[in-house]
């Protein structure tokens, strides 16, 4: 019998074993080829499975299969127990082969002491840790807290580069000496009386919002928040270039650069900190040249933008108290049910405008824009834009429309937005040509006596009452004249002057020569407070801003004359020692004071008095726009730029 060992492997048949085993007549000793390559197949697939096994099990289960041997080969023994937990819960010890009973004792034992110790050690450190002074913990929590401010003020002032842009056309930044002796020697005293309220806030509130000139402290209101954001210095810094005052300037710009912060939680105005802080910085800028304005001036407007965020569109345009820190908005609690005010929400234009200007950001053209848009869809009712709007339902609250407190910069801002914009934002111009004329039917009159006057217009009942800061509209409606529809221009310059009669009788009728705050035209009464909480002046500029504008549109010499009386009135009975104080009572001989030197004195009131004495190429109006704050702002000659976010302006 022949192996088959070497045979071609097709085809052949294994043979049988043996004799033997005949009982399996088909028993072979050999494999088929097939058979032998599924075999073949078979082990290689369990192989690959041991293999894959090694490779893809859990780790655990990888160590549990090597624990079982190696530790013991690999790991040199020290004969330490180990641990384990009987089904009883009691720990016991699995000793190596061969330990006696005393040696399991000795260990439990010693376990016992390491657990011990280790819980001792554990209850000293947590008696250690509440052992610790509150002091100490108040200390490390102050510590994290300055750590988190330091690095919100890092991110603050970490320079952040702004887009290149055309500086607009700058000119008549300064000097503007009147030929006239006598009107350049008025204009002295007015730069002395600078000097005055700004040495005197130096001296006592330096960094304070605002000064007490009799009790020669720093001052500040809620329109600020708690915190000292310095709002005299800001406010007044572009009347100090202006005025020549180059070293106080200085002085300012440095405590500017140094100090303000505004990674403070402070509750602010929204419309106060625009007017005077966002104006006031970008004023500065644009006269000075100095970056530094510039760039406080976004770091605060990008602290403003979040009041404008909320998911309801409405409710977020709306809401003009505003927490820096949170970004959280609410209203003011004493305006119609928290409504918001129309001349709070309406005078942004200006200052937003010119912030997308510089930094390229359409956000902030586009907030203003969306106001807008909103106001235009609503209805009037007779055609007048009432002060209050509630947030929440969209529609106007109380029916009171006036050009005084609450709506009077609303009306300012559309006029100014056209004459910003180069005369090209058109819908502004008729927004405001079309209040004009709906408050000219409803709200002026002529009083017995033949003043005109501004009254106020309450739930379709006119109230012969005008507010001190009406009086600024005079200067408005001269300013709007030019361009008025149907060449109504004489008879706006009219309006006009008629109004800066009006508010000048005002002051003449009083005691001091100086303004009350509002005033009445009714039963006899002609020009005079009748309330005494209506009988104060709180160094105001609008009056003496309507003369300026008068003066610049007709050099009528009466304006300057009148702005002199004013001037003089002030010196006499608002300086103290400390600085400029109001007083309570305009028509008593023997005045107390209120203790507060207003920014806006600085900002406003002294800056249109110098204006008034200066020459008329001292920032002339075709160049220079005034925001509501006095701080001028220039007209943006836009041509072929467009605003990021807006639509090419229409010609
Ligand atoms: C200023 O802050 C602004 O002029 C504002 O528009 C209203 N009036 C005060 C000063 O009286």
């Amino acid at each position: 019998m022949t192996t088959p060992a070497l045979l071609p492997l097709s085809g052949r048949r294994i043979p049988t074993l043996s004799p033997g085993a005949s009982s399996f007549p088909h028993h072979r000793a050999t494999l088929r080829l097939s058979e032998k390559f599924i075999l073949l197949l078979i082990l290689s697939a369990f192989i690959t499975l041991c293999f894959g096994a090694f490779f893809f099990l859990p780790d655990n289960s990888k160590h549990k299969r090597f624990d079982l041997g190696l530790e013991d080969v690999l790991i040199p023994h020290i004969d330490t127990p180990k641990e384990g937990k009987h089904a009883s819960g009691q720990v016991i010890i699995h000793g190596q082969g061969g330990h006696d009973e005393h040696r399991h004792r000795e260990e439990e034992e010693s376990l016992r002491d390491k657990i011990r110790a280790d819980h001792e050690r554990a209850l000293q450190e947590a008696k250690e840790k509440l052992r610790k002074s509150r002091e100490e913990l108040k200390a490390e929590i102050q510590t994290e807290k300055n750590k988190v401010m330091e690095d919100l003020k890092k991110k603050d002032v970490g320079p952040k580069p702004l887009p290149p842009v055309p500086m607009p056309k700058v000119v008549g930044v300064s000097d503007g000496e009147p030929p006239e002796p006598d009107v350049k020697e008025k204009r002295d005293k007015i730069r002395e009386m600078m000097k005055h309220a700004w040495d005197s806030y130096r001296q006592y509130g330096w960094g304070h919002n605002e000064l007490k000139p009799i009790a020669k402290k720093g001052h500040s209101t809620n329109i600020f928040g708690s915190s000292q954001l310095g709002a005299t210095i800001v406010d007044a810094v572009d009347t100090l270039y202006i005025m020549g005052l180059h070293e106080e300037f200085k002085d300012g710009q440095e405590w500017i650069e140094q100090n303000l912060d505004f990674s403070v939680n402070a509750e602010v105005s929204v419309f106060e900190v625009n007017i005077r802080f966002i104006g006031g910085l970008l004023a500065a800028y644009y006269l000075s040249g100095q970056e530094v304005f510039k760039l406080k001036a976004v770091q605060l407007a990008e602290k403003l933008l979040p009041a404008f965020n909320t998911p309801h569109c409405l409710i977020s345009l709306f809401l003009f108290v505003l927490v820096f820190f949170s970004g959280v908005g609410r209203n003011w609690g004493w305006a119609s049910a928290g409504s918001s005010i129309l001349a709070e929400f309406g005078t942004l234009h200006m200052e937003f405008v010119h912030l997308t200007y510089l930094t390229g950001n359409p956000a902030y053209y586009q907030k203003v824009m969306h106001i807008r848009k909103l106001l235009a869809k609503m209805d009037r009712p007779n055609g007048l834009y009432p002060n209050y709007l509630n947030p929440r339902t969209g529609r106007w609250g109380q029916h009171h429309t006036s050009v005084g407190g609450l709506g009077d910069s609303f009306y300012e801002y559309l006029l100014k937005a056209w004459l910003m914009s180069d005369k090209t934002d058109t819908e502004a111009r008729k927004t405001y040509d079309d209040a004009i004329e709906a408050i000219e039917r409803h709200l002026i009159r002529k009083s017995n006596g033949g003043l005109t006057f501004i009254g106020e217009w309450k739930n379709g009942h006119l109230e012969r009452k005008m507010g001190h800061l009406a009086c600024f509209a005079g200067g408005m409606f001269a300013l709007g004249a030019d361009g008025s529809p149907d060449d109504k221009a004489g008879h706006y310059l009219q309006l006009g002057a008629e109004i800066a009669h009006t508010c000048h009788e005002s002051y003449d009728r009083t005691v001091l020569k100086l303004g009350p705050e509002a005033f009445k035209f009714d039963s006899g009464l002609e020009a005079v407070a009748v309330r005494q909480n209506e009988k104060y002046y709180i160094l105001r500029p609008e009056v003496i801003e309507t003369y300026w504008y008068m003066w610049r549109f007709t050099h009528d010499p009466k304006y300057r004359q009148w702005g002199w009386e004013a001037a003089q009135a002030i010196d006499k009975y608002c300086r103290v020692s400390g600085g400029f104080s109001g007083v309570k009572d305009v028509y008593s001989s023997n005045p107390t004071y209120d203790d507060v030197q207003q920014s806006f004195f600085l900002a406003e009131t002294l800056k249109y008095l110098y204006l008034l004495f200066s020459s008329d190429d001292l920032l002339p109006l075709e160049n220079w726009v005034f925001n509501t704050e006095a701080h001028p702002l220039p007209v943006l000659h836009l041509g072929n730029i467009t605003l990021p976010g807006s639509e090419p302006a229409q010609r």
